[in-house]
């Protein structure tokens, strides 16, 4: 079995002390158009298949400096106990980067988002973190080192190194060396994207032991290979042609089979609530009255939901509550 250790030691140089006192970077929350849901190896990330994102203008931002006796995380502003998730969550990833073991990082990291709005701050999280950590040592990765190193932390992660569409590659190598994502296909300007917020409690069941389950146990896993290179395909062609139904489409009826799987494991995971299938019926009674709107989901209750910028209008007058949010190209 491969550890992320040995990936980190074989990707960046010798390991040496910080080449500038502070580096701060940035990096994008991302929406998976067509999803990451199921592992091929647990301990590096590695998913089944591929999947496409788009980056939103929501940033995380991320400064690491060297600590004199121990880590310290700071999040918005306040200083977390050594305890929480987060923290050691946070530590472990940085313990693969440490020059030596008696080297501690002082880790200050602000969300464009409240973490509570329910867009995953664990994607843009550990790609600013990794982006600082290269700033930092003065490592200059690639873009698609990057990625991989972000992949250690979470999977979606790999995906908030690039802006735009991005199309993150499972790879067949059994280190994941060819597991990384990068930028593909040009602005859709005329693209946009709103939450309908259901709710901000936090997630019952994480999305980790929601996908291990799932694979394990939903007699229609099987099906979610063929039916995430059918979405691909479409979502690509549609980004090509800029055919927002088949764009939408595709996107809406991939993240409902996400769901499905997930809804025929065993416990069942079901991570909607009553809002949210009110939120599903409004977005297909106003597709039945000519708007063309289409949502996705993820592992939470919010609905996302896409448009185009010509019905912007009657999409606000249908959806007042819509929290317009910006795509990056
Ligand atoms: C995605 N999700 O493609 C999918 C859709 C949730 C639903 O990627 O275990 O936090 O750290 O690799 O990246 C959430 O999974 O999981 C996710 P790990 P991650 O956006």
């Amino acid at each position: 079995l491969i550890s992320k250790q040995f990936v980190v030691d074989a990707m960046i140089p010798k390991k040496s002390l910080p080449a500038v006192p502070m580096a701060s970077e940035s990096a994008p929350v991302n929406i998976a158009l067509v999803k990451y849901w199921g592992k091929r190896n647990e301990e590096l990330h590695l998913p089944i298949t591929d999947s496409l994102s788009v980056a939103l203008s929501l940033m995380t931002t991320t400064s690491v400096r060297q600590a004199p006796c121990k880590d310290e995380i700071i999040l918005n502003g306040q200083r977390l106990p050594e305890s929480s998730a987060f923290f050691l969550r946070t530590a472990r990833f940085l313990d693969l980067f440490r020059p030596n073991s008696s080297f501690f990082f002082t880790v200050e990291t602000k969300n464009d988002v409240p973490t509570a709005a329910g867009l995953a701050s664990s994607a843009s999280g550990f790609a600013a973190l990794i982006k600082a950590i290269n700033t930092l040592f003065d490592w200059r990765l690639s873009p698609e080192k990057l990625s991989i190193l972000a992949r250690m932390g979470s999977g979606s992660a790999s995906r908030s190194i690039a802006s735009g569409f991005v199309l993150w590659r499972k790879g067949v190598l059994e280190d994941g060396e060819d597991s990384y994502a990068e930028c593909i296909g040009n602005p859709w300007d005329e693209l946009r994207f709103g939450v309908l917020l259901v709710t901000s409690e936090a997630k019952n069941i994480g999305s980790g032991e929601a996908m291990r389950r799932t694979v394990k146990t939903s007699p229609v896993y099987s099906l979610w290979p063929e039916v995430v290179e059918r979405d691909l395909k479409a979502v690509y062609q549609a980004i090509g042609s800029k055919d927002f139904v088949l764009f939408g489409e595709a996107v809406e009826r991939n993240a409902l089979f996400m769901h499905a799987t997930m809804q025929t494991a065993w416990p069942p995971i079901c991570y909607w609530k009553p809002e949210t299938i009110l939120a599903m019926n409004s977005v297909w009674s106003s597709r039945s009255q000519g708007l063309p709107v289409y949502f996705t989901m993820d592992a939470g209750p919010n609905v996302k939901v896409f448009y185009p910028v010509s019905k912007e209008k009657e999409v606000l007058a249908f959806f007042p509550s819509l929290w317009q949010i910006p795509l990056l190209w």
